[in-house]
């Protein structure tokens, strides 16, 4: 399932949730009810709720930790599909136009001029990687294509007058294709 459609789904069942608990406090309303019972209740919620919130932020950190996808900035490449990927005023250079499926791609992502934002998009015009190409610095990105297809690059990060024209494109094509010699 795509991301956005999880995201609603979650928020459709805590709008539910919310409603839910407003409609037993109405239906609560006007019973007479013993003071101390009724503390000892709140308490028991409210304890409940902390350690709900506590294993809630502990699994959130969690699995949201594990997926970064900030590849190894420093050791040897893993991968032999390296492409190089310099952004200028107002053009993406790419060392190679075509890359195969299956195995990681490595991007070393850097610019020329100021900062740009690099972009990969789908077939679908969907972003699947991005990374922050900077004067200076190689930013790697690792991303494997499950797709194949015709990817474009663009910038995501306003670098002047034609930063919409930053455009770039290139080809995966299925994992047993090899590259035309
Ligand atoms: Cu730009």
């Amino acid at each position: 399932m795509v991301t956005q459609d999880e995201v609603w789904l979650w928020t459709l069942a805590g709008i539910a949730f919310v409603a839910v608990a407003f409609i037993y406090v109405i239906s609560q309303a006007g019973k007479q009810a013993d003071p101390v019972q009724v503390q000892k209740t709140a308490y028991s919620i409210r304890r409940g709720w902390f350690v709900a919130l506590v294993l809630a932020s502990i699994g959130v950190t969690y699995a949201s930790l594990t997926p970064i996808p900030i590849g190894d900035q420093s050791s040897p490449s893993q991968t032999a599909q390296i492409v190089n990927a310099v952004g200028r005023q107002w053009s993406w250079e790419l060392s190679q136009n075509e890359v195969k499926a299956g195995t990681p791609v490595q991007f070393n992502v850097t610019s020329d001029d100021v900062n740009h934002g690099f972009a990969i998009y789908g077939p679908s015009d969907r972003i699947v990687a991005q990374a922050q190409a900077m004067p200076g610095f190689t930013n790697r990105l690792l991303y494997t294509f499950t797709k194949a297809g015709k990817y474009r690059v663009m910038c995501l990060e306003y670098c002047g007058l034609a930063h919409h024209a930053m455009m770039a494109e290139f080809e995966v094509v299925p994992a047993d294709k090899g590259r035309q010699p």
